[in-house]
């Protein structure tokens, strides 16, 4: 009597059929899955570190200003936190030059980077873009007084307190 002929057991031959496809569960249908550990450890961390390349930059390029500044100019920076400085003192008279950078990238949702700088009295109105800078001018007043700066391009604009400087007028 061969093999073949001995009659299979009922729960056996159900026991057969019933044995489950091979699963493709989500481990073995995830990217990198069959991988080496080591190729797998390396794709991350050079992810992480691309990542963290991108950030720093992100940082140092907002605490560096666009453009070289220019000697004889006030420097201010613009950004979404507001002005740097936010306090200028002048002379009355005196022609003023400013070096107006935004320190912002044109990725903000919220005016796109750009600043404005403003002072409605004396109608000084610059507008400067992402990541640079420009340098205006204008003549202080002949009397002393205080003026507000403001940007209202951006959060809340004119009437956002971060958004505004103040001009001294010295005589
Ligand atoms: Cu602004």
């Amino acid at each position: 009597m061969t093999r073949r002929s001995v009659p299979i057991h009922p729960a056996e031959f159900r026991a057969k059929a019933r044995r489950p496809a091979p699963r493709r569960g989500p481990v073995e249908t995830a990217p990198g899955y069959g991988l080496p550990r080591w190729l797998r450890v390396g794709v991350f961390a050079t992810i992480a570190l691309v990542i963290g390349i991108v950030a720093v930059n992100l940082v140092v390029g907002r605490l560096q200003p666009p453009g070289t500044p220019e000697t004889g100019a006030l420097q201010v920076h613009a950004s979404m936190d507001g002005f740097d400085p936010n306090q200028l003192t002048v002379k009355a008279g005196q022609t003023v030059k400013i070096q107006l950078a935004s320190m912002d990238t044109s990725m903000h949702s919220d005016g796109g980077g750009w600043h404005q700088f403003a002072i409605d009295e004396l109608n000084v109105n610059w507008r400067v873009g992402p990541e640079s800078s420009q340098v205006f001018d204008f003549t202080a007043p002949a009397t002393p007084g205080t003026y507000t700066y403001y940007c209202s391009i951006c959060c809340g604009g004119k009437a956002n307190p971060s958004m505004q400087g103040k001009l001294t007028v010295t005589a």
